[in-house]
């Protein structure tokens, strides 16, 4: 059924008007909520309650938009986005959806008026943890960025059970609990089930008479829509966030139920729940089970099913599907879409292999985040074969097609084109993800200029020769209105003071600020909101771990997932000879620090556990020193996520962006930090180069290696033994963490993690000791002259308008997607 409205009629449907908002309806409404969705009355509501009572009030607010932008996609004809991903890092909807509505002061009146508190409320909203770390939580600020910018998109995920495990630290060791977001029920989503689509695994495949391919799988399952609205600022625009739940088939196999089999009956049944009940939590490293790619494949075959739902509801027809749909592939998770997408042409909609994969290409963009060996997906054949057979077959028959255009070339060798195949044949033969998702793609992105570089001449240079157009660059951003606005309120109300308010919609304009950064008057009151920020973490620590902090200390803090290659070790062992120095030379007058520590390590990712028990272990003896009391302190705060983060960032004097140089694809928190007024110390990796163009030389403290360097290193070999030997310093940390000085009772507990520093150092923690150490101690001299760390940090936040995802997001709109002028 086509509906092809005229233009005229569509360009001004009429904007929803927007709902009584003031104190007393707002407080009318949730009391009906209480009674009559929730059934209770106000003397028996727990503060639960309430907070879903405000939540589904909020929400009604929201509806009358997000019909409205549908509805004006549709009748404009315009073309959509969907930005499919494996991961959503959401944290908490109300206070963004209060804040993009306007509705923070008179919500909060009208709980009042209840008798209730909006922060309480608000603190019992469940982080949504659908993500490891940055890739996830780019993929939530890219949500809330289109729909600010007003790009038609729909964001399609797993509506996992179980989110990001819970971490808790039991004698400085992780111990990992399973996070149950959905205990008290999620008013933010509503269920479709008239969205659902069928997905099989397994079987075989037989040709017709008309040598159209049949599959027939051994397993189905159904994918159940559950779509949550995301509120662009000042609700421009209201978009989807469409997760998909694994159902039975049957719920119960009746036949079996009824045969007396009460166990076996339900089999279906818990097999289809085990596809979207957890998030694997490896952050950068290739989860290889077979559930994973069942994962995979279960999310894509229903996003793409629905994709062309819509579409041929609309048009009919797929001949225009890549003028009316852009497909994003957040990283290689979602890769088998490319194989799906064929499928689903070819086998059901009767399109030829040379269509197909013209409109495959033409519709589908990948982005890569990491160049990372360990993450870069592929799937054993034989494991692929059976879960996905004709997926199998396209897959080949793709192969042989892209390594023909390869061989007429004549410029490549025989191994340059076993690296583009997309099978790997070295050993047992695998499916590789990335060579999948380059090849049937017409954009490939990566997230900084230097990522994207390093992809050019590393993982894709083979194919970057073949296709020199198709990889782009698009440096990551962050959203202004969570990670400045709603973290941060008095610094954006500050900055609003001077630079207008129209910051959170054209963060370039916070460039206004650099005329006040030397102004004394104003850097007290910037110093005064820090210095609040940092009295509330410094309350939540209290409160956390029952350990004191002083907010005139410089806070110094890493948060981030623990990875070697991002160097929490590098930090933990400086702090360590830091400690050593202070003891010694009671008498220099040393920079009070707070060394704050935060994040998650993968449960099987044996370094990484041992990097935070080793944290926690230097933070038991330092804080304990009476010597250091009021001179250094370590943190080690447990459970990081979004909420943390919010609370974190806003506090922060320094930011550490420490990874070794080319590993670091980008990194979003750096910008966070930046934009609440920390200095950055971090080496010349990922965005950190570009925050360093933006905010200049002076502001930013550069140290270490380039990625140049340590590549030069890598392939000559380098001597850490030498290094360690003339440093007097990292020789005294290494040698005391070595043997025991931290570890009493377990003696050898680091030896293998610091014998790996003096052996291989593959990640030049030894190598770039020096000139971190000395980075730092340039720090200390920037923080005894107040007024020069303030106008730097003022210069930070007056800069940072580059790193707003608005302008990333308008980028992807203008020149991948054709969306946007
Ligand atoms: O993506 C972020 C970047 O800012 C970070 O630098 C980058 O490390 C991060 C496999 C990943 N790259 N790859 C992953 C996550 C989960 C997984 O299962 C890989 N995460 C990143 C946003 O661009």
């Amino acid at each position: 059924m086509t509906q092809t409205a005229p233009m005229n009629d569509v360009t001004n449907l009429p904007r929803p008007t927007a709902r009584e908002s003031d104190p007393t309806t707002l407080a009318a409404e949730i009391t009906e909520r209480l009674t009559y969705r929730i059934g209770k009355d106000a003397a028996a509501a727990t503060e639960h309650d309430w907070l879903t009572a405000a939540t589904l009030v909020v929400r009604d607010r929201i509806v009358d938009q997000w019909m409205h932008s549908t509805r004006e996609t549709y009748a404009k004809q315009g073309k959509r986005v969907y930005y499919l991903s494996a991961e959503f890092l959401i944290g908490r909807l109300l206070r963004d959806a209060v804040t993009n509505l306007g509705l923070m002061e008179n919500l909060q009146t009208a709980l009042s008026d209840l008798g209730v508190d909006y922060d309480i409320l608000a603190e019992l909203e469940p982080d949504a943890a659908l993500g490891n770390g940055g890739l996830g939580r780019l993929a939530a600020c890219f949500m809330e960025s289109m729909a600010s910018v007003d790009v038609p998109a729909y964001g399609y995920g797993i509506r996992y059970v179980h989110g990001l495990f819970r971490q808790d630290v039991r004698d400085g060791w992780q111990v990992e609990f399973p996070e149950t977001w959905l205990q008290h029920g999620n008013p933010w989503e509503f269920p479709r089930r008239e969205s659902s689509y069928e997905i099989g695994f397994g079987g075989h495949v037989n040709y017709d008479d008309n040598d159209t391919c049949i599959w027939t799988p051994r397993e189905r399952y159904m994918a159940e829509a559950y779509d949550t609205p995301i509120v662009g600022w000042q609700a421009k625009r209201v978009n989807t966030l469409r997760l998909w739940k694994a159902e039975p088939l049957d719920p119960i196999r009746l036949e079996a139920f009824n045969a007396g089999d009460h166990i076996g009956a339900l089999q279906d049944s818990n097999k289809a729940e085990a596809l979207s009940r957890v998030l694997y939590p490896a952050d950068e490293t290739l989860a290889g089970q077979e559930l994973r790619l069942r994962q995979e494949y279960f999310f894509c075959s229903a996003s793409l099913q629905d994709i062309l739902r819509r579409h041929l509801q609309q048009y009919d027809s797929l001949s225009n599907l890549a003028d009316k749909v852009a497909i994003q592939l957040n990283d290689t998770h979602p890769a088998v879409s490319v194989a799906e997408l064929m499928r689903l042409m070819m086998d059901v909609h009767g399109m030829a292999f040379d269509d197909a994969w013209d409109l495959t290409k033409r519709t589908i963009a990948y982005t890569n985040h990491t160049l990372l060996p360990e993450a870069l997906e592929s799937w054993a054949v034989p494991l692929f074969e059976r879960m996905l057979p004709r997926h199998m077959q396209i897959i080949f028959q793709i192969n042989a097609r892209v390594l023909k255009e390869v061989r007429v070339t004549n410029a490549f060798s025989d191994e340059q084109i076993a690296a583009m195949s997309l099978i790997d044949e070295n050993g047992e033969r695998r499916v590789r993800m990335g060579n999948l998702a380059f090849a049937g793609a017409h954009s490939i992105n990566g997230v900084s200029g230097l990522h994207t570089d390093l992809m050019k001449k590393t993982v894709f240079a083979d194919y970057h020769k073949l296709y020199p157009l198709r990889i782009n660059n698009k440096t990551n951003g962050i959203t202004p209105r969570r990670w400045l606005a709603q973290a941060n309120p008095d610094l954006y109300a500050l900055c609003r003071e001077v630079a207008g308010d129209d910051i959170l919609s054209d963060l370039d304009q916070l460039k206004a600020l650099d005329t006040v950064a030397e102004d004394a008057a104003f850097q007290e009151r910037f110093r005064a909101i820090k210095r609040a920020n940092k009295g509330k973490l410094a309350d939540l620590v209290k409160d956390r771990i029952g350990l004191t902090v002083h907010p005139d200390a410089m806070f110094d803090i890493q948060i981030k997932r623990i990875h070697e290659y991002k160097r929490q070790l590098l930090n933990i062992i400086e702090t360590v000879a830091l400690y050593d120095q202070m003891r010694s030379h009671p008498e220099r007058n040393w920079a009070p620090r707070v060394k704050f520590f935060a994040g998650k390590a993968a449960p099987s990712y044996h370094n990484a556990k041992l990097i935070i028990k080793l944290a926690n272990d230097v933070a038991r003896a330092i804080n304990r020193d009476p010597a250091v009391r009021d001179l250094l302190r370590v943190v080690f705060l447990p459970n990081y996520n979004v909420s943390l983060a919010e609370v974190m960032v806003p506090g922060a004097d320094l930011s550490e962006q420490i990874s070794t140089a080319g590993m670091e694809a980008s990194g979003t928190g750096n910008m966070k930090f930046a934009l609440n007024g920390a200095l950055t110390i971090g080496t010349l990796d990922g965005a950190n180069v570009e925050m360093k163009e933006n905010v200049g030389d002076d502001n930013i403290i550069i140290f270490g290696m380039t990625a140049a360097e340590v590549e030069a290193a890598r392939r000559d070999g380098h001597n850490p033994s030498a290094i360690i030997d003339g440093s007097p310093e990292l020789k005294q940390a290494l040698n005391a963490i070595e043997s025991g000085v931290f570890s009493p009772g377990d003696e050898h507990r680091y030896r293998d993690l610091i014998g790996g520093l003096r052996t291989s150092d593959w990640f030049m923690v030894a190598a770039d000791f020096e000139a971190y150490a000395s980075a730092q101690r340039h720090v200390d001299g920037l923080w005894k002259t107040p007024a020069t760390w303030d106008a730097m940090a003022i210069r930070n936040t007056a800069r940072m308008g580059y790193f707003s995802s608005d302008r990333t997001i308008r980028q992807y709109a203008r020149e991948i997607w054709g969306v946007l002028d």
